[in-house]
């Protein structure tokens, strides 16, 4: 059997210490039944950077190999053209997008870098999966160096319509190289479809079926592949006593009265300001709430040192300050904003104590909260989910909720609708969603790429 070498800018932890993001998490899972190699960044910064000594470390048999990088790489890559230039373009945020006129070279200098130290590693017969956005060059970088292994590609954030991939400089060019890629998944069908548009109008490709397509001499296959979470695992945190410690926590707090949650990283995409604008509405409209329903946001601060996400903090805090000073009573605080991370147990018992999930990215890839909240409730007596319909995991989960969350309105009324839903409807939208997430859960999400990419390139 091949060898699996996962690539993504950042590696592991293969232990579980509560840090791990989903991803993470399903790819550990992924390595530790198959084996293989993870490639990627220390997250240390160095002087020699991707020139200095390849740190190695297995355990069974999984292997991490990282490397550092400069602080010009930093700045230029990392920083730059991957959460400056690319996120907020990916998210159909152009508006907020920066061309510095050194990231684009910066990229493409890591990308050539980390395959250039990735090369030696690699064996005949290795099957390379890379990740993400930071890494669109990968497999362009590889075949230039002669590499001709299988090389598949998972794109963890949105694709957005031609038209706006249009609107960054060299569009053309990052999709062409993309194609260096014999399959490309992405979290939606949405998002393939874009990207077969973009690559049919754009620079001439031809759509061969089978979800297949061609162009620049290569075939490539593109489809959604929406990933999952480890469903039952994450069902089992909301009972261990750690969970169980903060449900009761809260249930103390609140005396029985119903939770809204909010579970996020600090970062526009998220729509946060307008969640809870959102939630001022629901107090506005439905004075009967006063008193009684309060929205827990939990938050935790990421790539700070960009000015849009400190000032989306700072836009946070005011809009707490006015609603709770506009709102509160004795007894009941309407907004607990925490910026701070909690461990996965934690999370998952508070999840438990809500009676919403309240997840309304303007935009996001999958969105793994949502996943998590319906995860973790209780079979007898579930919560229920608002969810926005740009999150990728609208696509999968029609018995929630949907909402615009630009529609501070439309959120208010579902809101209102979700604390007024009567047991049996909750427990049947319940149901249907969480026997799909046990489903498709994150290995499933993983052999599936990986069975496809064998049959694609015999
Ligand atoms: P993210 O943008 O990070 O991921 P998301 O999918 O919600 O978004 O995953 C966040 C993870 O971090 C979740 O597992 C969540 O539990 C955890 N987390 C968030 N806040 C936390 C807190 N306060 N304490 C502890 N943990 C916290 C990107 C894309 C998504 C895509 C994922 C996976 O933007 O669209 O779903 O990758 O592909």
């Amino acid at each position: 059997m091949s060898r699996l070498v996962v690539v993504s800018n950042r590696v592991g932890p293969l232990k579980d210490t509560g840090k791990a993001g989903g991803l993470a998490v399903a790819l550990v899972d992924v390595l530790q039944e198959m084996g293989g190699l993870w490639f990627g960044w220390t997250g240390t910064i160095s002087d020699e950077g991707s020139f200095g000594p390849l740190q190695t470390e297995t355990t069974k048999n999984v292997t991490l190999a990282q490397i550092d990088m400069t602080q010009a790489d930093y700045d230029d890559y990392y920083a730059g053209y991957a959460n400056r230039t690319l996120w907020p373009v990916l998210h159909y945020r152009l508006d907020l997008a920066d061309f510095g006129r050194r990231y684009e070279e910066g990229y493409r200098r890591v990308n050539e870098r980390f395959a250039t130290r990735l090369r030696p590693m690699l064996k005949a017969d290795d099957v390379i999966w890379v990740q993400d956005y930071h890494f669109f060059n990968f497999a362009a970088e590889l075949r230039a160096m002669g590499v001709n292994n299988k090389v598949a590609f998972f794109l963890h954030i949105p694709f957005p319509a031609p038209e706006i991939l249009a609107g960054l400089p060299n569009a053309d060019q990052l999709v062409r190289r993309m194609l260096a890629y014999d399959l490309i998944g992405f979290q939606t069908t949405r998002d393939a479809d874009n990207f077969r548009r973009f690559v049919i109008s754009e620079i001439g490709g031809t759509d061969k079926g089978n979800s297949v397509v061609s162009a620049g001499g290569r075939e490539v296959l593109v489809r959604g592949y929406p990933i999952g979470i480890d469903a039952m695992g994450f069902s089992k945190l909301a009972t261990t006593p750690d969970a169980r410690r903060h449900t009761a926590r809260i249930e103390k707090l609140t005396g029985g009265r119903p939770q809204i949650i909010g579970v996020d990283r600090i970062d526009y995409s998220k729509g946060l300001p307008e969640r809870f604008r959102a939630f001022e509405r629901l107090l506005e409209d439905y004075p009967e709430n006063r008193g009684g329903v309060s929205l827990m946001q939990v938050a935790p601060p990421s790539r700070s040192e960009l000015d849009a996400y400190a000032e989306i903090r700072r836009e946070l805090e005011e809009l707490t300050g006015h609603i709770n000073g506009r709102f509160a009573d004795l007894d009941w605080t309407p907004i607990r904003f925490m910026a701070r991370s909690f461990t996965r147990r934690a999370l998952a018992g508070i999840y438990r104590a809500s009676r919403v999930g309240l997840v309304t990215p303007l935009r996001d890839g999958m969105n793994l909260v949502a996943k998590e909240y319906v995860a973790a409730q209780r079979a007898e007596d579930p919560g229920v989910l608002v969810l926005s319909r740009f999150a990728g995991a609208a696509e999968g989960m029609p018995e929630a909720l949907i909402v615009n969350p630009h529609s501070t309105e439309g959120v208010a009324a579902a809101l209102q609708a979700a604390l007024n839903m009567p047991l049996e409807e909750r427990r049947d939208r319940w149901q249907a969603m969480f026997d799909r997430i046990c489903a498709q859960d994150a290995s499933a999400w993983a052999r599936e790429i990986l069975a496809d990419l064998d049959t694609h390139r015999k």
